[in-house]
């Protein structure tokens, strides 16, 4: 698909960047406004994910974290049950479903939408069952059954874009021209979302810094990131803690805070409306800054 024939914008961008608009992501029985960025906070509970992985394995653990994050300011929580760093090894659906359904069927009344970060079309099924408002879908609902499991549903889907799948993604990710290549990929996804019956108020596109990229391609996406909030739906990041910005400050994981947030807002400067954080707290105030600033404009 050609780039120069893009949707039309429903996000407008006034002569300061601050972006003028009624939307609102529909997701469940929520509607967020997308007037000011959202805070996605993450609670992985796996044994292996690449930042905290194993912190919140135990349900009683994890609800704790999502309370917390809550209390920080996350607008929605993001729950996964399946590292996808690179050389992560694939879990099955009898064991994701173990990890992720006792800690959703508890947070489901926590006040804020939950996200499910899965591929599996069943778990996507059960989830939103279990009341899930958004599923997370980091195979931007490709796998056989997924586009259906959501369509016939109100809950939000997150397409995310990747190359390749975690075992080997990172070997050689290569690209001819790495933003338009992930821009025609969402802009394909979106399509074929809206042809199964969802609504682009229920879409949300992450180009998927660190899914088959590297450290070059991140940067050009991030650098890019403008081209994506203009394809018509809510633009989401998700750049929190990941080794692009270990390589750049030289930080380990659990000391790439002020490199997260340094990423997270320019982000939302080049117009990311949800960025997936693990900090939460840090985020919502560098992001307030953000929100007053802009707008005074
Ligand atoms: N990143 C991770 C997982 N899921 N989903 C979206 N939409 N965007 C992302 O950038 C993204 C994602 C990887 O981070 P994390 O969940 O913290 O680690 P792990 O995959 O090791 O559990």
């Amino acid at each position: 698909m050609r780039e120069c024939a893009p949707a039309p914008p429903r996000f407008i961008l006034s002569p300061s960047g601050f972006i003028l608009m009624d939307a609102y992501l529909h997701c469940g029985k929520f509607r967020l406004s997308l007037a000011r960025p959202l805070i996605m906070g993450v609670i992985n509970l796996t044994p292996d994910s690449f930042s905290d992985g194993g912190r919140f394995a135990a349900v009683d653990q994890a609800i704790a974290q999502a309370q917390a994050l809550i209390a920080q300011g996350a607008d929605l929580l993001d729950i996964g049950g399946e590292s996808t760093r690179p050389g992560a090894s694939p879990v099955t659906l009898a064991e994701e479903r173990r990890r992720v359904l006792p800690v959703l069927e508890r947070l489901v009344s926590c006040g804020v939408p939950v996200s499910v970060d899965t591929q599996k079309p069943e778990l996507m099924c059960e989830a939103i069952a279990a009341g899930a408002a958004m599923v997370n879908d980091i195979n931007a609902l490709g796998t056989p059954g997924a586009i259906e499991a959501v369509a016939a549903t109100s809950v939000a889907v997150c397409l995310m874009h990747k190359q390749g799948n975690p075992q080997t993604m990172q070997a050689e990710p290569r690209y001819d021209d790495v933003v338009r290549q992930v821009v025609d990929f969402l802009r394909e996804r979106i399509a074929a979302a809206g042809r199964a019956g969802i609504a682009e108020s229920r879409i949300v596109i992450d180009p998927g810094f660190g899914f088959g990229k590297t450290y070059e391609h991140n940067l050009e996406l991030l650098r890019a990131l403008d081209r994506f909030a203009k394809l018509g739906v809510a633009l989401l990041a998700g750049l929190s803690r990941k080794s692009m910005l270990g390589r750049i400050t030289g930080r380990e994981v659990g000391e790439r805070v002020f490199a997260s947030i340094a990423a997270a807002m320019i982000a939302v400067e080049k117009g990311a409306r949800i960025v997936r954080v693990h900090d939460v707290a840090a985020t919502r105030d560098a992001l307030a800054v953000w929100s007053a600033v802009k707008s005074a404009g």
